[in-house]
């Protein structure tokens, strides 16, 4: 059995509908994690850089992860989620820091 709507055009033609399967992307959110070496103005800038905050903005996140020990900095698709938290990780690897950034669905 089929569910597909067909429709008789006026000219004869028997045309299905159609029916597009798009799905919103499922969405992450990218998390930054608190340590106690990593310096407050590095974390600022990583945030500035990666989720194009404004300073005032990354201060205010940076504080927060600070505080609770981890916060969201930002909330994109998969393959978006995956590249920030590997930027993130590698800019503070080069710059030996042990900032940790994770991803989880949203
Ligand atoms: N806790 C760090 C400090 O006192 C600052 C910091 C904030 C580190 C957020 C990581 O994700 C982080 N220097």
């Amino acid at each position: 059995m089929s569910d597909s709507k067909e429709i008789q055009r006026s000219d004869g033609l028997v045309v299905e509908e159609a029916k597009p399967k798009l799905k919103r992307p499922q969405l992450f959110r990218v998390i930054l994690i608190n340590d106690d070496y990593t310096p407050m103005e590095f974390v600022v800038m990583v945030l500035q850089r990666f989720f194009r905050l404004t300073h005032d903005d990354a201060v205010q996140i940076m504080l927060n992860v600070h505080t609770k020990g981890s916060g969201v900095c930002g909330v994109y698709p998969c393959e978006i989620a995956q590249t920030k938290v590997r930027e993130v990780m590698n800019f503070a690897k080069e710059n030996e820091h042990p900032l940790q950034c994770t991803m989880e669905p949203e």
